[in-house]
């Protein structure tokens, strides 16, 4: 158990529903174990690569993706969709690290969600100009259980809107070691990704990487 993340819990008090009820900005929270996470992260991407995958309407995403645990967010032309296996691989995903397991679960419970239980990573890859358009993430079976997202190297703007597609959009910028949790009446609002600028981050270089825990049921 990494005591250190728990000392930031408990030293600081963590600014919540700043998007409104339901959300948690946790800056930095993931910083203490920000090497377990690189590390784990390669021996994942080693054993199923980033990909590319196309969009149902035929479009291959900017953002490579990979995942890990018992499910894994996979598109297609066919459609999205959780599989038990990486489409590419034919094997089953790789394990979640206990490294991962951990911060999702810590922090999922310091934002008010007592009970998250991922069984689901996805793993995004953002190079600069890389970007995610505005979406719903509703392939899960149970709304009630949170979404936690960590991210790692460079900054990102964060565009957080409603419950309708038309709603007007909030954004602020993340940065390295910060981990944001979704949940309760917040759990299917809208939100994706600016473009990514270029920059270069001293420990993961010219690349943002973002984890999703998910419960996909
Ligand atoms: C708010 N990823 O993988 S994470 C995704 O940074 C995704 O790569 C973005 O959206 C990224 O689906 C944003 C933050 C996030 C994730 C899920 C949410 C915010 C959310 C679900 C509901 C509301
Ligand atoms: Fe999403």
């Amino acid at each position: 158990m990494n005591t250190s993340l728990f000392e930031i819990e408990s030293s600081k008090p963590l600014p919540k529903d700043v998007f409104g009820v339901g959300t948690a900005v946790l800056s930095g929270f993931a910083l203490s174990v920000e090497s377990e996470l690189l590390s784990s992260l390669k021996g994942i991407a080693e054993r199923s690569p980033f990909r590319n995958m196309v969009t149902p309407g035929g479009f291959r995403m900017s953002v490579a993706m990979t995942n890990c645990g018992r499910y894994g967010w996979v598109t297609d032309r066919t459609g999205y969709r959780y599989d038990h296996i990486d489409p590419e691989t034919r094997q089953p995903w790789p394990d979640m690290p206990a490294s991962f397991l951990q911060l999702a679960v810590a922090s999922a419970e310091a934002a008010g969600f007592p009970a998250f239980s991922p069984d689901a990573c996805l793993i995004n890859r953002y190079e600069p100009g890389a970007r995610l358009s505005l979406h719903q993430d509703r392939n899960e079976r149970d709304f009630s259980q949170p979404i936690v997202s960590v991210s790692l190297g460079l900054p990102a703007m964060f565009l957080f809107g409603g419950l309708e597609r038309v709603d007007k959009t909030q954004r602020i910028r993340i940065v390295h070691g910060d981990v944001l949790v979704w949940g309760g009446p917040a759990r299917l609002r809208y939100h994706g990704i600016a473009p990514l600028r270029h920059g270069e981050h001293d420990l993961v270089g010219s690349i943002r990487y973002n984890l999703t825990f998910r419960n996909a049921g």
